[in-house]
C-alpha cells in the first residue's frame, strides 16, 4: 500500500519516516486459514487522501478491522501487513464494542456533526458513556503502546481523527520529544455543542499535548479555540492555544485528493470501455450521481426526497433523468445505521414505485463499494453530482467528481455544510440540504445550465482540485510540524 522509503548509499534515508496512525488501517484483513490472510483496500476519505501521499517513507499503524486472539493469527497477520507497510493494533471484542461502536461512533461522531448526544434515558446514557469513555482511553493507550514500540528518533507521528484524541497525550507521556501531530477529519463543532460532552475537558487537554493540531477549515479551528478558552480557561494566541504554560500550534490544512490518479485512470482502455457502456445504457437521459458511505451525516434520505420533489414538480423530466445513488454500508453493527439503511430502501422503493415504468426506474440505488475504475467511469459520465451532507468535515467525493469531469463539465450541487463548500463554493451550486425545495430547485438549475456557465464553473473547481492535492496537504502538515517542534525546542532553550 505504502511505498518503500529506500536508502542512499551513505545509509541516510531518502525520505523522512512518517508514522501515520489512524483507527483503521487502509486494508481490511480476512482470514483464509490458520496463518493465511487476504487483504482488501477499504473505502473512505482518509484512505483516499493518504494514498496520494508518496513523498514520505510511511508506515501506517491501525486496527485491521478483525478479531485475532491467537498467537499464530497475530504473527501471520503482522507479517502479511508488514509487506504493505502496515502495522496492526490488536483490539479485543469488548474494546471494539465499547470504544469503536460506542464512544467513537455513537458519541463523538454524531456530536461532532451536530446530531447531539444519544437520546435514550439520561441515566443509562450517562452510565454507558462512562464505560465507553474508559474503553476509549484504554484503546488509545493500546495504540500508543504500538506507536512507541515502533518509533525511532526523528520520526514524525501523525495521529488521525476523533478516534485518537488521547493519543498525543499518551505518546508525549512516553517520550516528550516525540514529534506528534493530530488532524481532525470531521468538523469540530461549536463550543456550545462540545461543552455538552461529560469528558469535554479531558479530551481537549489530551489533544493539546500535540505539537501541531490541524483542521480542514477556519471555522473548525475557531470552534476548537473557543472550546479550549471556555472549557479549560486556556488562551487563544495567533499561533494556537496556550494551556498550562505550553503552546499547541493550530493550523488549517484543507485536504485534497491525488487528482492525477483520477485524470490518468480515465485514459485506460478498460475505463474507456466502462464509459462507453454507461453512456449507451443511459443514452437520452441526464445522469445524476450520489456516492456516499451510508451514514446519517451524508443526508441521503434528504437528497432522495429532493429528487422526488423535482420529479413531482417537473413531469417533463420524468423519463429524461436518472439518479444513481451508490451508498456503501458502514458501521453495520450500529442500530442507527441499520435503521438508516431500511429508511433509504423504503424511500427509494416508494419513489421507484411511483415514477417507474415497466422498463425503467428513476433511482438506481446500490448498497456497495464500486471498484476504482468503475467509480471513475461513473463520475465521468455524470451530468450532475449531488452532495447533500448535513455536515461533513470536507467531502472528497465532490473533489473526485470534479477531477473526472474534464470532458463533460458537469455541475456539482454541494451542501453548504460540507467543508468543501469553502473551497469549491464558487464553482458549485451551494444548497441547504435540509431545504428540500431549495435542493429540488438546484437540480432544475443544474440540468438546465448553459454549456458556457458549466464550463466557467468547472474550470474554477478543476483548477482548485488539481492544485490543492493530498500530496500538498500532507507535505504542508509535516513541514509545519517540523517547524512547530523546532520552535518549541527554541522556547525551552530560552
Ligand atoms: P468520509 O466520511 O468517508 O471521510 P469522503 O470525504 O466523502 O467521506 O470520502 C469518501 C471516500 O470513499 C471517497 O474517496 C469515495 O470515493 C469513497 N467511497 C464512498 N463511497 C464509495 C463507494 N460506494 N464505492 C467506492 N468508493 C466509495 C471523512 C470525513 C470527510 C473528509 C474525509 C477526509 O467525513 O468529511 O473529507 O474524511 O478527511
Amino acid at each position: 500500500v505504502l511505498e518503500d522509503g529506500g536508502e542512499r548509499s551513505d545509509g541516510i534515508p531518502i525520505k523522512p519516516r512518517l508514522l501515520v496512525v489512524s483507527n483503521r488501517l487502509p486494508v481490511s484483513a480476512v482470514r483464509e486459514g490458520e496463518d493465511s490472510w487476504t487483504l482488501e483496500m477499504s473505502a473512505g476519505g482518509l484512505v483516499s487522501a493518504l494514498l496520494g501521499v508518496k513523498q514520505f517513507d510511511a508506515r501506517w499503524i491501525g486496527w485491521a478491522g478483525v478479531k485475532v486472539t491467537d498467537e499464530v493469527g497475530q504473527k501471520s497477520l503482522t507479517e502479511a501487513l508488514a509487506a504493505k507497510g502496515c502495522i496492526p493494533v490488536f483490539l479485543d471484542e469488548e474494546t471494539v464494542h465499547q470504544y469503536y461502536n460506542g464512544y467513537c461512533n455513537n458519541i463523538l461522531w454524531p456530536l461532532f456533526h451536530y446530531l447531539g448526544l444519544p437520546k435514550e434515558d439520561r441515566l443509562s446514557t450517562t452510565r454507558s458513556l462512562q464505560s465507553q469513555f474508559a474503553a476509549y482511553k484504554k484503546a488509545n493507550q493500546m495504540f500508543a503502546d504500538v506507536v512507541n514500540k515502533h518509533h525511532e528518533e526523528g520520526d514524525v507521528v501523525w495521529c488521525h481523527d476523533y478516534h485518537l484524541m488521547f493519543l498525543p497525550k499518551f505518546l508525549k507521556e512516553y517520550n516528550s520529544k516525540m514529534k506528534v501531530g493530530w488532524f481532525l477529519h470531521t468538523p469540530f463543532p461549536s463550543s456550545e455543542i462540545h461543552r455538552t460532552l461529560p469528558s469535554r475537558s479531558e479530551l481537549l487537554r489530551a489533544v493539546l499535548a500535540a505539537d501541531l493540531i490541524g483542521f480542514h477549515t477556519y471555522d473548525y479551528a475557531r470552534h476548537f479555540v473557543s472550546a479550549c478558552t471556555r472549557v479549560l480557561g486556556s488562551e487563544g494566541v495567533p499561533q494556537g492555544v496556550e494551556d498550562q504554560g505550553r503552546l499547541a500550534r493550530l493550523a488549517v490544512f484543507p485536504i485534497g485528493i491525488d487528482s492525477d490518479r483520477f485524470t490518468k485512470v480515465l485514459e485506460l482502455p478498460e475505463v474507456q470501455e466502462h464509459i462507453k457502456e454507461l453512456t449507451e445504457r443511459f443514452a437520452g437521459r441526464k445522469v445524476m450521481l450520489g456516492v456516499d458511505r451510508l451514514d446519517m451525516i451524508k443526508g441521503i434520505p434528504q437528497k432522495i426526497l429532493a429528487f422526488e420533489k423535482f420529479l413531482e414538480e417537473n413531469p417533463c423530466w420524468r423519463d429524461k433523468v436518472v439518479l444513481i445513488q451508490i451508498a456503501v454500508p458502514t458501521r453495520t453493527d450500529v442500530p442507527e445505521y441499520q435503521k438508516l439503511t431500511s429508511q433509504v430502501h423504503e424511500i427509494v422503493g416508494r419513489i421507484n414505485g411511483r415514477f417507474g415504468t415497466l422498463t425503467d426506474v428513476p433511482i438506481h440505488h446500490l448498497d456497495r463499494t464500486l471498484g476504482f475504475h468503475e467509480l471513475c467511469a461513473l463520475y465521468s459520465i455524470t451530468d450532475v453530482a449531488l452532495v447533500t451532507s448535513l455536515r461533513d468535515g470536507m467531502n472528497l467525493v465532490s473533489y473526485e467528481f470534479v477531477a473526472c469531469q474534464n470532458s463533460k463539465r458537469g455541475v456539482l450541487i454541494l451542501s453548504e455544510f460540507a467543508g468543501a463548500a469553502q473551497s469549491l463554493g464558487a464553482g458549485a451550486i451551494l444548497v441547504n440540504p435540509w431545504n428540500i425545495s431549495e435542493v429540488s430547485a438546484a437540480i432544475g438549475q443544474a440540468l438546465n445550465m448553459s454549456a458556457e456557465e458549466r464550463e466557467k464553473r468547472h474550470r474554477y473547481n478543476f483548477a482548485h482540485v488539481t492544485t490543492h492535492t493530498a500530496q500538498r496537504w500532507a507535505e504542508f502538515f509535516v513541514s509545519e510540524m517540523n517547524d512547530a517542534v523546532i520552535e518549541a525546542q527554541n522556547r525551552i532553550r530560552e
